[in-house]
């Protein structure tokens, strides 16, 4: 049986795992679950991950989730492109990058993604956060993406002449979050997050990069394209 990959749209764990088995050319089935519609908790997704949440794939009836694991999963299964490096110092750069972005950033910038979708009706239930909390994570974000913007000002891949895991790893984050900042404009403009472009010019530069690539363009998520 090919490589599934089960996936929700908009979901940037997801979008890790489309984009890197697209860079890499690997062939698989694409099994779009639909979050409104409870595909993510019937017994059978379940049982796959008991957590109901994507994504999850299966190859030849090997099933794993956690986005970045499948990441590592797909490396070894297809090494040919290198999402992980080409040497062992790029391979520990690589790591760094996404461990930094675990750590530091990815939380707050999520956070704040379904803080601002919410806030425009159009995020996952949930509540909004008070101002106090949304205060601390506009911070956060910020402080974060500054730091990132002194990696990404190069103008390039994160790591190496080619796309690597990190760029993978982060890039969905901070498409949902600009995607967010278009749906919550004027929050977004009262955080002085609503341009990318003109608060940090290499972030985009560098998103302009993957935007380019065709894996991009083949997993760009189908609902924010029907203008969702
Ligand atoms: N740590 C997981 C997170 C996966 C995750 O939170 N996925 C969300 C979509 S972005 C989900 O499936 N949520 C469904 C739910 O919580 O019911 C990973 O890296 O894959």
């Amino acid at each position: 049986m090919a490589l599934e990959i089960f996936w929700g749209s908009g979901s940037p764990f997801s979008w890790r795992v489309l984009l890197g088995a697209e860079i890499k050319g690997l062939a698989y089935e694409s099994r779009l679950l639909e979050f409104s519609e409870g595909h993510l908790k019937t017994p059978e997704f379940l049982q796959m991950n008991p957590r109901g949440r994507v994504p999850v794939i299966r190859d030849d009836g090997f099933v794993l989730f956690e986005s970045l694991p499948i990441l590592e999963y797909l490396e070894d299964k297809s090494p040919q492109v290198p999402l992980f490096g080409e040497d062992r110092q790029q391979r520990a750069f690589v790591r760094r990058l996404i461990s930094e972005f675990e750590n530091y950033l990815r939380e707050p910038i999520f956070n704040l993604t379904l803080d601002l979708l919410r806030t425009a009706g159009a995020g996952p239930p949930g509540s909004v956060m008070t101002p106090g909390e949304f205060g601390q994570t506009v911070k956060a974000v910020r402080r974060e993406l500054s730091i990132f913007e002194e990696r990404a000002a190069r103008g390039t891949w994160l790591v190496g002449g080619r796309p690597s895991a990190a760029d993978v790893a982060i890039y969905p984050f901070v498409a949902t979050l600009r995607h967010a900042a278009t749906k919550a404009q004027a929050q977004a403009r009262a955080i002085g997050l609503h341009s990318l472009g003109q608060v940090f010019p290499g972030v985009h530069r560098w998103m302009g990069l993957i935007e380019a690539m065709p894996a991009c363009e083949r997993t760009y998520p189908p609902h924010w394209r029907a203008g969702r």
